[in-house]
């Protein structure tokens, strides 16, 4: 594994001490979200700010996520950043390594990887109201920063499933978000365990080359046709030469994809319907043992967990090297798995396509607010909430991009980040104008705008559709996901709203 989880720290203050390097902006993490707004930052002329990331390069995710099959399932024009759009994607939905390429020389063309300091994990923040600033310890220098900005993104940390016996297992384990490319799973027989996105994506590469691949399936998932295609080379030549052509293209798949929201929302529920018929029509035509049908047909309905989207899925599932269970595993063994039903089922090796941890990011507690109480510890007792997913009462001048509730079952995540990212600008440019030192989101505000989000929520077929997923949290709230269009979240940000804000100002008292 590339990084091993951290631990939760105390949350002692840390000291101000000397030594610590004084910046305006620090910013955790270079995914997507960090290195656009490290991009954006540069790009207003903004100097006084450094990225903190704990790899030796920028991508996040899309670093970390090297298993065989990893692509993305949102088209490539979308799935990227406006202010650097890419004419040369090799297909619809790009590969990884391909995401990645761009993602590294998107960051040499903009020319901030000298502000990042790589292999540097922040071990604990603390906010220190004496100097109004945030204290930050890392595994590679201490610092003191004006303004926090965590784009540490919900699928940072791997989540490994608390299975009894899972330590005595003598095979190779692994995380699809982990992945060991020096062990040759060739002829072997492998366990994959899960069956969301990722696994979607791995199982039908591993079924090619493993000797037996058993899937263990807790819930079925609704998988309709992925519609990816390679881009001639006559229209990638369009696309580098026509000019706005592919900003069209853009604009096309964002309202294509825009116009899912109607079934999610709950206002079209016959969208979903149609929607489900052309999955369940893509079980029907793969699978034709009646047994194998039912078990991989779900008991919900579709939309209510992440939809996904592959041609080769269920043809895997119909191979004679694949079986499919379904029974629950009760016990891993040194050797094997077994199921609820007690039957053993000896392995070489085990997948976990587990997920991550989406709602209890380890980070979470190790940002340390006003009262002593770290952010792990307020939204594990309060639940996960955020005023527009950027700001929490308690914990100021820090702003999170795309904390609570700005995930998206339906678009780009990259729009939900760049919305995120003029919050932020607008805030360093409202501090400059007014001179504010210190901002902190008002409680009511933060309620209210949750309470008016929760309302919302209700009506959307993650809460009507008779799923239990990790769109939602332990109190049973959805706190991942944004119940509205992207371009309502996108007007939401556009601007700093420091009425809703307490702030100090240069020689003046907090405002309340
Ligand atoms: O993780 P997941 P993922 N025993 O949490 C199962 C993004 N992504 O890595 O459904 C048995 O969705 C669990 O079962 P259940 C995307 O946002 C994007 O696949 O909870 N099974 C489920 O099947 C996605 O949503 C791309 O009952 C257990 C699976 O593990 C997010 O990443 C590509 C279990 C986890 O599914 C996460 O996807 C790939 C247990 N004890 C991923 N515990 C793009 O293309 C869990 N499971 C952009």
């Amino acid at each position: 594994m590339t990084h091993t989880l951290p631990a939760r720290p105390d949350t002692a203050a840390a000291s101000v001490g000397s030594g610590r390097r004084e910046v305006g902006v620090l910013i955790v993490g270079s995914g997507f979200a960090g290195l656009g707004a490290a991009i954006r930052l540069a790009q207003q002329g903004r100097e006084d700010f450094l990225v903190l990331e704990r790899a030796s390069e920028v991508g996040g995710t899309w670093r970390d996520n090297t298993y065989p099959g990893a692509a993305c399932d949102v088209p490539s024009h979308l799935y990227s950043y406006s202010f650097a759009l890419n004419p040369n994607w090799s297909r619809s939905f790009s590969p990884q390594g391909e995401i990645q390429k761009y993602l590294r020389q998107t960051a040499r063309d903009a020319g901030v990887l000298d502000k990042h300091r790589f292999d540097t994990e922040m071990l604990q923040a603390t906010w220190d109201e004496a100097s109004q600033r945030w204290l930050v310890d890392t595994t590679n220098g201490n610092f003191s920063t004006k303004v926090l900005v965590p784009a540490v993104g919900a699928l940072a940390e791997p989540s490994l499933p608390d299975i009894p016996g899972a330590d005595s297992f003598r095979g190779h384990v692994m995380h699809t978000a982990r992945w060991d490319h020096s062990v040759d799973l060739r002829g072997k027989r492998v366990a994959l365990i899960g069956t969301g996105a990722s696994a979607i994506q791995a199982g039908p590469k591993l079924a090619e080359q493993v000797g037996h691949l058993t899937v263990f399936q807790r819930t079925a998932p609704w998988v309709m046709p992925r519609h990816d295609r390679t881009y001639p080379a006559v229209e990638s030549f369009a696309y580098q030469h026509v000019p706005g052509l592919q900003r069209l293209a853009r604009e096309a798949i964002y309202w294509g994809r825009e116009s899912y929201m109607l079934g999610f929302s709950g206002l079209t529920p016959a969208l979903l319907m149609a929607a489900q018929q052309i999955a369940k029509h893509n079980i029907d035509k793969a699978i034709k043992d009646k047994a194998l049908r039912a078990a991989v047909t779900p008991d919900w309905r579709i939309g209510c967990k992440r939809i996904l989207i592959s041609n080769d899925w269920y043809p895997m599932l119909a191979r004679d090297n694949v079986s499919l269970e379904t029974g629950g595993i009760a016990e891993i063994r040194s050797d094997s798995i077994v199921t609820s039903d007690g039957t053993v089922h000896e392995v070489d090796a085990i997948v976990f396509a587990t997920g991550f941890h989406v709602t209890d990011s380890p980070m979470f507690w190790r940002m340390t607010g006003v009262d002593g109480r770290s952010l792990g510890q307020v939204w594990d007792t309060e639940g996960q909430q955020a005023y527009k997913g950027a700001a929490v009462a308690g914990f100021p001048n820090m702003l999170l991009i795309v904390g609570p509730n700005c995930g998206l079952g339906h678009s780009s995540m990259i729009f939900m980040i760049e919305s995120h990212i003029n919050y932020l600008l607008s805030a360093l440019d409202t501090m400059d104008d007014q001179g504010i030192t210190r901002f902190e989101i008002r409680r009511a505000a933060q309620q209210r705008f949750n309470d008016d989000l929760q309302q919302r929520m209700k009506r959307t077929i993650w809460s009507t559709g008779g799923c239990s997923s990790w769109y939602l949290d332990k109190h049973g709230r959805n706190t991942t996901l944004w119940p509205g269009f992207t371009f309502e979240f996108r007007l939401a940000t556009r601007r700093f709203d420091v009425a809703a804000y307490t702030t100090s100002r240069t020689s003046e008292r907090t405002t309340a």
